[in-house]
């Protein structure tokens, strides 16, 4: 265990944040013969929306109540010490005003063009003492030389290029990686080099990044920690640092009609065992089209934080 992961080995509870382009539909798509198609924040892939179509809905997309304060509110009143946002989810969608395409929420949105929500998330976090990270996704839907291993070097060189902008823009203190794997995604040819690359040339630019596994192959050697999702695992595999994220629905991006929600109780269990077990939480709310964290996720993590007796502190 190095200095670099100190904070976050004794941070141990985080919060997740899923917010892009996708939550503009809050898990609906309506088809042209008027049936509808449930997903969250991969509704684009798995309810086939033509990316033209996918493009004019992003138009609209107006996050106008997005709170950053309110965010980080949420968070400490739920005991959370470090708070990790998608900046890029599968779709491509950037959260920040990248120069490396127009697909992204400063020029390709209805939202304030003075706004930039990762720059405010930044400032609000630092005020309250809270780390901010960034969830990264290497898969790509959007960009037209991901899926072919003949241009996937043009998009890699963008890739690192956004990866460059925001740690040099927003100083983040964890970058969360994902879609790394190749199961159902035959055009993914991300490598165990690949991965070691990329860290290699993240660790350049700030030796202080804490890294998930999933910017390699999700070896032991990958990263600094392991990713179980929506599980806890038994126990620590070779001595390996691990966060389990989870959903507090069923659904990590704002799906309306999911209704099933983990009670306090299971909530604050699960962290108890986590933290029995030597990992972290990474517990994860979905903002919807406004950017408003659904009232019951604020409710069940300010129940959280009085269970833990830390609701108000600080
Ligand atoms: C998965 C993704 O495909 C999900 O959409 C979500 O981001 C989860 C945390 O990781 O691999």
């Amino acid at each position: 265990t190095s200095a670099r992961t100190s904070w976050w080995r004794q941070d141990r509870f985080g919060m997740f944040i899923h917010f892009g382009a996708y939550s503009q539909l809050e898990g609906e798509y309506t088809r042209a013969d008027g049936t509808v198609c449930r997903d969250a924040e991969w509704i684009k892939r798995n309810c086939q929306i033509p990316t033209s179509e996918y493009e004019d809905m992003a138009q609209g997309f107006n996050p106008s109540s997005f709170d950053a304060k309110a965010v980080v509110k949420a968070a400490k009143d739920a005991g959370q010490r470090y708070i990790v946002i998608t900046s890029k989810h599968h779709d491509g969608y950037a959260m920040w005003p990248t120069k490396q395409n127009t697909w992204n929420l400063r020029d390709h949105s209805s939202f304030d063009k003075k706004r930039d929500i990762l720059a405010e998330l930044k400032t609000a976090a630092d005020r309250a003492g809270i780390k901010l990270g960034f969830y990264y996704s290497i898969w790509d839907w959007h960009d037209p030389d991901f899926g072919d291993p003949a241009t996937f070097p043009k998009y890699r060189e963008r890739m690192y290029a956004q990866l460059k902008e925001l740690v040099d823009g927003y100083d983040p203190a964890l970058l969360w990686f994902d879609g790394e794997w190749d199961a159902d995604n035959p055009t993914n040819t991300w490598s165990p080099k690949d991965g070691e690359q990329l860290e290699a040339y993240l660790r350049g630019l700030d030796p202080d990044l804490v890294i998930n596994n999933r910017v390699g192959k999700r070896r032991v050697v990958d990263g600094d920690y392991g990713t179980p999702e929506q599980e806890i695992p038994d126990a620590q595999v070779d001595g390996q640092l691990w966060e389990s994220c989870m959903t507090l629905n069923g659904h990590w991006g704002f799906a309306k009609y999911d209704g099933n929600w983990k009670s306090p109780r299971t909530l604050a269990r699960n962290l108890l065992d986590i933290a029995g077990r030597g990992g972290n939480y990474l517990l994860n709310v979905g903002p919807d089209k406004l950017g408003r964290i659904p009232q019951p996720s604020v409710d069940r993590l300010r129940e959280i934080g009085s269970w833990l007796g830390t609701s108000g502190q600080g």
